[in-house]
């Protein structure tokens, strides 16, 4: 292998690495039917509503079978705040069912200015619904139809290029492959 490739595309790859912190709420490892009051930090977000962990039969194109569901409007609108700035978010919406779904996203920095929207309508399958804007601080999923939601997927990084502890050891775990290459070509 060309040393000097590899190591040009192995530092491009750590560079993306620092940049993207991705996180991905699923609700899988909770148990279906648990209600958690409006307020729970469910890892970096938080709902402005009770919801309720469901087992939505797992909506196809999702982590897993649970999703959830607003407890107090049954089904009905989400909201919430992230604590920390994001960059994008996006959600998993709707249902593999029956009836007719209409959710439109829409997204926030810490002032309520509207930074973005997305939305679909569709009867039978979910939908991945997604803004990318820097400085998301809330969001508001409206909707008509009964809606399941999953897997939150947002970014909190924030173009940081100083690379992270364990981005730092994959370069040390190269540089020592890259020796041990040149050893044996010697
Ligand atoms: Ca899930
Ligand atoms: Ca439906
Ligand atoms: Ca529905």
């Amino acid at each position: 292998m060309n040393v000097k490739k590899f190591l040009f595309g192995l530092l491009a790859v750590v560079g993306l690495q620092a940049q993207a912190a991705l996180v991905t709420i699923n609700f899988d490892s909770y148990v279906a039917g648990t209600v958690f009051a409006a307020g729970t930090d469910f890892g970096g977000v938080k709902f402005n509503e009770n919801i309720q962990i469901w087992d939505s039969n797992q909506i196809p194109g999702t982590s897993g079978p649970n999703a959830i569901i607003n407890n107090d409007n049954f089904g009905g609108d989400l909201s919430g705040t992230f604590t920390t700035l994001v960059s994008s978010f996006s959600v998993f919406a709707g249902d593999n069912c029956c009836d007719l779904d209409s959710v439109t996203l829409s997204v926030y920095d810490s002032a309520m200015n509207l930074l973005g929207t997305d939305s679909f309508t569709n009867q039978a399958v979910g939908q991945k619904l997604q803004v990318i804007a820097a400085g998301i601080k809330y969001f508001k999923l409206t909707q008509s139809g009964l809606v399941d939601y999953d897997d939150f997927t947002f970014d909190t990084g924030r173009g940081n290029t100083v690379p992270e502890p364990a981005s730092l050891a994959l370069v040390g775990l190269a540089l020592c492959g890259v020796g041990y290459v040149r050893r044996r070509k010697a």
